[in-house]
C-alpha cells in the first residue's frame, strides 16, 4: 500500500513534468502569426498590447498550471481508486463513510485556489477598466452586418467597413472573412479609447492580438482601450452572433506611424491636428490662442483667427475643417 502510494506520487509528478514541457514546447514551437490565427495554432494569438500580455500571463502561467495539476491528480486518483479498490483487489470494502480530517482538506485548499486565481482575475479586470489617459477615439458602431467607425477627436465622420469580398481578398493576398475593405487606422503607440455600441442588435468588438472583447449594445456605449506597440494589420471579428451574416463582418485595424495616420486622417477629410489643439488647450491656458491660430493657419485662415484670440481651438478648428 504504502509503495503503491509512492509509486503513484513518482508518476503523478512524472506526468506533470511531461505535460507542462510538452505544453511550453508546442508553444515555443509555433510560430504564431501576429495579428491573425495560425493554422493548427493551439496558443492565444501573440500579444501587441498591454491587456494583451496580462491576459496571456494570467492564462498561461496561473490557469493552465492550475487546471493541469488538478487534472492529473484526479485521474491520478480515480486511476489509484480503480486499481486498488475494485472488488477483486480489495474483496472486504471499508465500513466507514466520513472523514473529517479529509473533509476540511478537499473544502480549504479549492477555496485557496480560487482566491488565488482570483487575485490574478482581478488585477487582469481592473487593468481593463483602468484606462490610461487615451491619446485619441474612436467610436465603432455594430450593424447587421458591418462596422462603422468615427473619429470624434479628429473630425472624421463614420465611414462604413465592409469585409472584403473573397476574391478581392485574395488577389491581395490578405485572410478572406477577416479583411475589410476600409479598416480602422491608429498611430502605433498611442493608447486608443474605443466606444463601442450598435445600431441593431447586439454585436461585440472582439480582437484577439489586443486582448479586446466588448459587446455593442443599442443604445448603451460600452468603452475599451489598446495601445498598440508595433505596426501592422490585426485582425478580430464581431463575437456576439448578430444574425444570418455574423460571420461576415471582420474588425481590421491598421497601427501606422504618427506621420502615416495624420495623412490617413487628412485623406479622410478630417484633422490631423484636431487632438493635439484640443489637448493643448486643455492641458495650458495660454496656448489656447496658439492652438486656435494654429489650426486656422492650415487651411490659411490665419487673419481671422489672429484678430480674434479668445476663439478656443475648438471652433477655430471646427471652422478650419469647412
Ligand atoms: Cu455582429
Amino acid at each position: 500500500m504504502k509503495s503503491s502510494l509512492q509509486g503513484m506520487r513518482t508518476w503523478a509528478a512524472g506526468a506533470v513534468a511531461v505535460a507542462m514541457t510538452a505544453f511550453w514546447g508546442v508553444q515555443a514551437l509555433a510560430q504564431d502569426l501576429m495579428g491573425q490565427p495560425t493554422p493548427k495554432g493551439i496558443a492565444l494569438q501573440p500579444a501587441a498590447a498591454p491587456l494583451k500580455h496580462d491576459a496571456i500571463f494570467f492564462h498561461d502561467v496561473i490557469l493552465m498550471p492550475i487546471i493541469t495539476i488538478i487534472t492529473l491528480f484526479v485521474a491520478g486518483l480515480l486511476v489509484w481508486v480503480i486499481v486498488r479498490y475494485n472488488a477483486r483487489s480489495n474483496p472486504v470494502p471499508a465500513k466507514f463513510s466520513h472523514n473529517t480530517t479529509i473533509e476540511v482538506i478537499w473544502t480549504l485548499v479549492p477555496v485557496l485556489i480560487l482566491v488565488f486565481i482570483a487575485i490574478f482575475s482581478f488585477r487582469l479586470l481592473f487593468n481593463y477598466n483602468d484606462m490610461p489617459r487615451p491619446d485619441l477615439t474612436v467610436k465603432a458602431v455594430g450593424y447587421q452586418w458591418y462596422w462603422g467607425y468615427e473619429y470624434p477627436d479628429h473630425e472624421v465622420g463614420e465611414f462604413i467597413s465592409n469585409m472584403l469580398p473573397r476574391d478581392e481578398a485574395e488577389a491581395a493576398g490578405v485572410p478572406y472573412l477577416l479583411a475589410a475593405n476600409q479598416p480602422m487606422v491608429v498611430p502605433v503607440g498611442k493608447t486608443v479609447r474605443v466606444l463601442v455600441t450598435a445600431a441593431d442588435v447586439i454585436h461585440s468588438f472582439a480582437l484577439p492580438a489586443f486582448g479586446l472583447k466588448t459587446d455593442a449594445i443599442p443604445g448603451r456605449v460600452n468603452e475599451t482601450w489598446f495601445t498598440a506597440e508595433k505596426e501592422g494589420v490585426y485582425y478580430g471579428q464581431c463575437s456576439e452572433l448578430c444574425g444570418v451574416d455574423h460571420a461576415f463582418m471582420p474588425i481590421e485595424i491598421r497601427v501606422v506611424s504618427q506621420a502615416e495616420f495624420d495623412a490617413w486622417v487628412a485623406s479622410k477629410g478630417g484633422n490631423p491636428a484636431g487632438l493635439a489643439a484640443t489637448t493643448e488647450a486643455e492641458a495650458t491656458a495660454p496656448t489656447i490662442d496658439e492652438a486656435g491660430v494654429d489650426a486656422a493657419a492650415v487651411e490659411g485662415e490665419s487673419d481671422e483667427a489672429a484678430v480674434a484670440p479668445q476663439e478656443t481651438a475648438a471652433p477655430a478648428a471646427a471652422a478650419a475643417a469647412n
